[in-house]
């Protein structure tokens, strides 16, 4: 690193002092906290961005988010060259950037870090991030401290893309380095012209909305998915989209609202209410990376009927299959492509989810909880479809699937949408521009939701109905240190402290249909607990049970 770099880093840090006492980790999703302490991670995470530019040769992205957080707490994360998230190699040093005690600190750490993973510094190379904010109050102050921490390396330019939902910025990162359109535009045109494109091929019996179906009404969560997809259904012809709980309606982010809220609490939010019993209701969180649906019952108990994150994986899984099955008895020999179609869950995931897709002759993989691992399972298949059963997921295509789907769109002359394995090639092609292959993004997983009921004539009650969930039920346990929990087999199995499987599976087995497991949190101090059993009583009990096993094994030592 030459002088200039040197005096540039240290002048511009030391405008940004680390929070006393707070030790900040960038844990599943980003560095979280109250944004009053967040300016000097926000400048530290420019700086990593920029480095990260500088290796990897690519556009970065930079969010400024804490997603379904209360709207006092902020957050940041980044975006990698493909639109995923940060390569988890990288993350060592986030957390020890933010948490560099002074200016000399942080350069040394800087120092040690360019010269092992050979970045070069030579003030030449170009380095570019592109930042993004949510509808937070404290964003834009946040977003120049990014600025200021992305423009103290020398030679990277920090370009402000303004208010975005999180997947906004994770597809124009993508966009970018694929060298495609990738302005906020584009994104919409991108979305609204592949949604069309599905409709048209939409079988004709089954085309003509009747006037109760052709309605979704959307919860925004009071945050920015709410304001998007108002600029996008003024792009769509048919369906009509009611936003509720949009950020310039003046609610208060994620209070009482949103996708989060709505899965856990499973009651009403804000601004909906018996008036809405059995329509078509969705959800969205804080910066619209989660989707969930909702029924409002006829009687006004205040709760819900949940189409969670399971069901969402499930209609889509069900819609692929059969255009891959259209494919290949149509397509013959010559043409044939036997694409690989994988589903990826976590342990969260329902077990009659999970027993349904098995089923319907899927590969169901499993996958430790958060959006990089499930990503990452994905990416493996021709097409892999991931959810959490909260809300967070997409569909992902190979580029060898796109490629072949291209070239064997072109033969199909204009006009003609020919047979109907032509037609399942073409709806395929559509869906993998619709569905945000960066990342989970709510207003593209929306799309794809709506045109798939068209095109099955599916209301929300028949799509609800494909499987019954088994009840279940989920406690935290406040324990001395969250991490003496150290899980196997995608978090199914606890291997330490020694013991606590073998007494959660006695416990386990005095229940039909029982299913439980334990995990440390990755975004607040807690172990969770999950359990499931053939009655809402029986995982009640269950879960109150191995919660204490949780206390004995591992509890604060206090009682
Ligand atoms: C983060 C993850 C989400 C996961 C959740 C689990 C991303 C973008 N988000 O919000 O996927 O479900 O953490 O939280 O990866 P927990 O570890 O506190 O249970
Ligand atoms: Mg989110």
């Amino acid at each position: 690193m030459n002088d200039e770099q040197q005096s540039l880093l240290l002048n511009s840090s030391s405008r940004f002092s680390p929070p006393q006492g707070v030790k900040l980790s960038y844990g599943t999703a980003g560095f979280r906290a109250d944004a009053s302490l967040l300016p000097s991670t926000v400048y530290r995470v420019g700086i990593l961005a920029a480095l990260r530019s500088l290796k990897t040769g690519s556009i970065i992205g930079l969010m400024i988010t804490a997603s379904h957080n209360k709207v006092s707490d902020n957050g940041v994360k980044i975006a990698d060259p493909n639109g995923g998230m940060l390569s988890q190699h990288w993350e060592p040093f986030a957390d020890a950037l933010a948490n560099a005690p002074s200016p000399q600190h942080l350069l040394v750490l800087i120092n040690e870090f360019v010269a092992k993973e050979g970045i070069l510094m030579d003030g030449v190379s170009h380095a570019e991030v592109l930042l993004g904010r949510d509808t937070r109050p404290s964003g834009d102050a946040l977003l120049e401290a990014a600025r200021q921490g992305v423009t103290s390396i020398v030679g990277a330019v920090a370009t402000d893309m303004g208010v975005l939902t999180t997947p906004q910025l994770h597809w124009m990162v993508r966009a970018r380095n694929k060298g495609v359109q990738a302005s906020e535009q584009d994104y919409f045109e991108q979305l609204s012209s592949s949604f069309r494109c599905l409709e048209d091929l939409i079988p004709a019996e089954k085309s003509k909305l009747d006037g109760v179906n052709n309605k979704v009404v959307v919860d925004g969560s009071n945050g920015v998915g709410g304001v998007k997809l108002k600029v996008l259904r003024s792009l769509l012809n048919a369906l009509v989209v009611e936003v509720r709980n949009s950020s310039e309606d003046g609610g208060v982010l994620n209070d009482g609202v949103g996708a989060d809220y709505v899965q856990k609490e499973k009651v009403v939010p804000h601004g909906f209410d018996s008036k809405d019993a059995g329509i078509r209701c969705a959800s969205l969180d804080g910066d619209a990376d989660r989707l969930v649906y909702f029924i409002v019952p006829p009687e006004s108990s205040g709760r819900i009927d949940l189409v969670d994150g399971d069901k969402i994986l499930s209609l889509f899984a069900i819609f692929i299959r059969e255009q891959l099955s259209f494919l290949n008895e149509n397509e013959g020999i010559k043409n044939s492509h036997q694409a690989r179609l994988g589903v990826v869950q976590t342990a969260y995931a329902n077990g009659a989810s999970t027993n349904y897709l098995k089923q319907l002759g899927l590969e169901v993989n499993f996958t430790p909880t958060g959006v990089k691992y499930l990503h990452e399972k994905a990416a493996e298949f021709d097409i892999g479809i991931y959810f959490e059963a909260n809300g967070h997921g997409t569909v992902l295509f190979s580029e060898s699937f796109v490629g072949w789907l291209e070239a064997r769109t072109k033969e199909i002359s204009s006009g003609s949408k020919g047979s109907e394995g032509e037609k399942a090639a073409l709806r395929l092609l559509a869906v993998s521009k619709l569905i945000n292959q960066a990342v989970g993004d709510a207003l593209s997983g929306l799309l794809l939701v709506e045109v798939i009921l068209q095109h099955m004539g599916w209301s929300i009650h028949r799509w609800n109905e494909l499987y019954h969930d088994l009840p279940s039920r989920q406690l935290k346990v406040k324990v001395a240190d969250r991490n003496a929990v150290i899980t196997a087999n995608a978090e199914t199995v606890v291997v330490s402290p020694p013991g606590l499987q073998e007494a959660i599976n006695a416990e386990t087995g005095k229940y039909h249909q029982g299913r439980c497991f334990v995990r440390p949190s990755g975004t607040e101090d807690v172990v969770r607990v999950y359990a499931e059993a053939s009655t809402q009583e029986a995982a009640d009990t269950l879960s109150n049970s191995v919660a204490k096993l949780v206390d004995q094994f591992l509890g604060l030592g206090s009682s």
